[in-house]
């Protein structure tokens, strides 16, 4: 059994949705405050390992705004809380390129195991409005074609996804070794 250390009900479900086995333990960890994803998975998988001696998943991702130069990023979670989909909407209103990725990335560890990382990206666009009541966080405001995420179902997300990528990989990996 591998461990989900999260808090988000809607991430665990896209990767209960890929990797079958999985538990969600909300026992929070420091996010720290880091220039990529990667180090802030790197730091929490370290916390999360020094509480639970079992296999651990952790997963951090963002959304990446090309007009706002990356943002909100690594900033995400604090922007989502903050000025939520209405004020990305505010600060995207007379901007002509909507040109937004989101990027998964995966952090692994077992006891005796060093840490592996896996990775994915998707990329789209930040709509003029909001649209559709699945998924979570920016999935309404974040469109691939003509459909925002909000408007697909977990199987439909996860196949084209950040988190369907990097947790493929990570589905690769486990069943290569
Ligand atoms: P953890 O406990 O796993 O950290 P979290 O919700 O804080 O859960 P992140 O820090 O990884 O997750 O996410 C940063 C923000 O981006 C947060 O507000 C999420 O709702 C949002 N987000 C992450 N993945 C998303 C997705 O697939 N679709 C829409 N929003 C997403």
């Amino acid at each position: 059994m591998i461990y989900f250390v999260t808090s988000n009900l809607g991430k665990f479900e896209e990767a209960r949705y890929i990797l079958g086995e999985l538990e969600m333990k909300n026992i929070g960890y420091t996010e720290v405050q880091a220039d990529t994803l990667e180090e802030v998975v790197q730091f929490g998988l370290r916390e999360v390992q020094a509480k639970i001696t079992a296999p651990i998943m952790i997963e951090d991702a963002g959304v990446f705004i090309t007009s706002l130069n990356g943002f909100p990023g690594v900033y995400s979670a604090y922007v989502q809380r903050t000025i939520g989909n209405d004020g990305i909407l505010g600060l995207m209103q007379n901007r002509v390129d909507r040109r937004a990725f989101f990027r998964s990335v995966v952090g692994y560890v077992e006891p005796g195991l060093e840490p592996v990382i896996f990775r994915g990206e998707v990329h789209g666009t930040i709509g003029f409005k909001a649209c559709g009541s699945m998924g979570f966080g920016y999935d309404p405001i974040f469109y691939v074609g003509n459909k925002s995420l909000a408007e697909m179902n977990i199987a439909e997300k996860n196949m084209i996804s950040h988190r369907g990528k990097s947790l493929a990989l990570f589905k690769q990996w486990l069943t290569d070794r």
